[in-house]
């Protein structure tokens, strides 16, 4: 239901997140470089771009590094999409922060574990925030897609936001994805099928929001 998740392209290692149902226990959240500029931080909605590195905190082992591995990680922040513990510890970060986050079980892969995840382990991640933009669901996302302000997307609005998202990720613009992608969108959020997405059906629809 993650819809106008262009970033699906880029897709997130946490899918799916197991919690226990007892009060939850916090992330631990320790700061290890504060930038002096700060003109923005992070809240839910928003899209990040971190670079991390994860590790068992039982014997420090490093399970995963997306510096080591690759690129940075992009995922939309409160929305699940990525572990508990990250919605909950990566908030109110500012673009160049550097944390270190503590997440207890319940909020990462709980009793059963994952992977190189031994069950009921508790995590560290050291996280680098590269960028904020502004999330899919977002009012400004809205206003920034309806280019001719009668404030409802055309199929035409939704085509090109996509086009810009994916150029600046070094796709070709003639990309004939786009269209399917269209399709695919207004089956979702166009609800009264009137052709349009509207503000409401653009920011409402989504349970998880
Ligand atoms: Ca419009
Ligand atoms: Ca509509």
């Amino acid at each position: 239901m993650i819809l106008f998740s262009l970033f699906a392209t880029f897709p997130p290692l946490f899918l799916f997140v197991s919690g226990g149902k007892l009060p939850e226990p916090e992330v631990k959240i320790e700061l290890v470089y504060k930038p002096f500029m700060c003109s923005r931080k992070s809240k839910y909605g928003d899209m990040l771009l971190v670079h991390y590195d994860g590790f068992l905190e039982s014997n420090g082992t490093m399970f995963h590094s997306s510096r080591r591995d690759g690129d940075p990680v992009w995922f939309t922040l409160g929305i699940k999409e990525v572990l508990k513990g990250w919605d909950k510890g990566l908030k109110d970060m500012c673009t160049g922060e550097r944390r270190k986050i503590t997440v207890p079980p319940s909020l990462a892969y709980g009793k059963e574990g994952k992977g190189k995840i031994p069950p009921s382990s508790t995590l560290i991640f050291e996280v680098e925030l590269m960028d904020i933009r502004n999330g899919p669901r977002s009012h400004d996302s809205f206003r920034e897609m309806d280019l001719n302000d009668d404030w409802k997307l055309s199929r035409q609005e939704v085509k090109e936001y996509l086009k810009k998202e994916f150029q600046k990720h070094g796709y070709s613009p003639n990309d004939t994805h786009h269209e399917v992608m269209v399709d695919d969108i207004f089956n979702n959020e166009d609800e009264d099928k009137d052709g349009f997405i509207s503000a409401r059906e653009f920011t409402y629809q989504h349970d998880e929001l």
